[in-house]
């Protein structure tokens, strides 16, 4: 396929609440988005680093800069003929794997409209539908979390993740499990905790949390395999895996018995999918985890989960939890049995509002193959 446009675009969408984790608060999302233009088709990548580089190194200004100035002249450079390519175009760029799958995926997007086929078809899918948890903010009260709880619940959500820190967690748990003792729960720490706390995590045990994600530090496996040998409940990593590597190491070492894959944390769909086999092969139970995506993130994802070893109810929920108008069409809903049914169209299987784009864009640059330099 030759490339005949890639365009940058940022843009500014406040979120419908806003999403406290242990490293922050997010009011309004920066989005970056790719529209990567080839023989007539436009395939689209959304960048999922955040604002600022709390979660990972990456932010919506690092993976811009290197976007425009390495990866965009790299790919506008070549003709691949498959996402999986893409890999290979942009190893000399270490990292930055968030502004890598920002690419990297809209080209599997056209692949898949090129082939007139769905874009889970193109990545081996082989689930109409797909379990759907959500994933709940730190709030200022406990009764505010319980009053979430009953609506997500009532709204069908099969899990509930709860984002934790010390001073958030064992009694907030306590009072979610008083209440709800059967439902499927677990919690998320982004890395708020230290050695030191290895007796209080461990007593997390007694709320039967189906994982407790990511309690140590972003780029750990060691520590987290000497926990997980003092916890009955699985721990799932998240933040630690990079890739295929990564994922084997900790599978290895015991750091984990569940995995989180991320597109963007993993560099985009062909490293997502050698996690997935890689866990697979060995027995590890995955599910898809999210970054507060837009609606094309959002397909991209849901893609994604239609693989077999996503068993677990993933972190992609419906548009309108976000949104007050997503810019795809239609909007991702959730059924009350807490599932979202696969598009069955070619390609990411939903319409990208260009004009809405187009209005919330705030910054946007053309990229072109003749910018490459060196
Ligand atoms: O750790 O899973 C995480 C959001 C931003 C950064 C990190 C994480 C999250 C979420 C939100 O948990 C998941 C979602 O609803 O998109
Ligand atoms: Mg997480």
């Amino acid at each position: 396929m030759k490339i005949d446009g890639i365009i940058l675009r940022e843009l500014h969408l406040p979120l419908v609440r806003p999403f406290e984790t242990s490293f922050g608060v997010t009011r309004d999302r920066r989005i970056l988005l790719a529209e990567v233009r080839s023989e007539g088709l436009t395939g689209w990548g959304e960048c999922t680093a955040g604002e600022r580089p709390f979660f990972s190194g990456e932010s919506t200004d690092t993976a811009w800069q290197v976007l425009v100035n390495e990866l965009g002249p790299m790919l506008a450079n070549e003709s691949p003929d498959h996402g999986g390519e893409c890999p290979r175009i942009f190893y000399q760029v270490r990292g930055n794997p968030m502004a890598k799958a920002t690419l990297e995926n809209a080209i599997w997007d056209l692949e898949a409209q090129r082939e007139g086929i769905s874009l889970a078809q193109l990545l081996g899918g082989v689930r109409e539908t797909i379990p759907c948890g959500v994933s709940l903010g730190i709030q200022s009260s406990i009764p505010e979390l319980l009053a979430i709880i009953e609506k997500e619940l009532a709204a069908g959500y099969q899990r509930i993740k709860l984002k934790c820190k010390p001073g958030w967690d064992v009694k907030v748990f306590e009072q979610v499990r008083n209440r709800w003792p059967g439902i499927m729960l677990s919690c998320d720490a982004n890395s708020a905790y230290l050695l030191r706390d290895a007796d209080h995590v461990v007593s997390f045990d007694a709320f039967d949390l189906l994982m407790i994600e990511q309690p140590l530090w972003a780029d750990d496996f060691y520590y987290h395999s000497m926990l997980q040998k003092r916890l009955n409940t699985p721990i799932c990593l998240d933040e630690s895996i990079g890739n295929r590597r990564d994922a084997l190491a900790a599978i290895e070492m015991e750091s984990c018995k569940i995995i989180n894959i991320k597109l963007g944390r993993v560099g985009g769909f062909s490293e997502a999918i050698a996690v997935h086999n890689a866990a697979l092969e060995r027995g590890i139970p995955v599910w898809c985890g999210g970054m507060l995506e837009s609606g094309i993130g959002r397909a991209h994802n849901i893609a994604l989960s239609s693989l077999e070893n996503f068993s677990l109810p993933g972190d992609v929920s419906a548009s309108a939890r976000y949104w007050r108008e997503d810019i795809i069409e239609p909007e991702v809903t959730v059924t009350p049995q807490g599932e979202i049914a696969l598009p069955d169209a070619p390609g990411r299987g939903y319409e990208v509002r260009v004009d809405l784009i187009e209005r919330l864009t705030v910054r946007k640059e053309a990229i072109r193959a003749f910018e490459l330099v060196g």
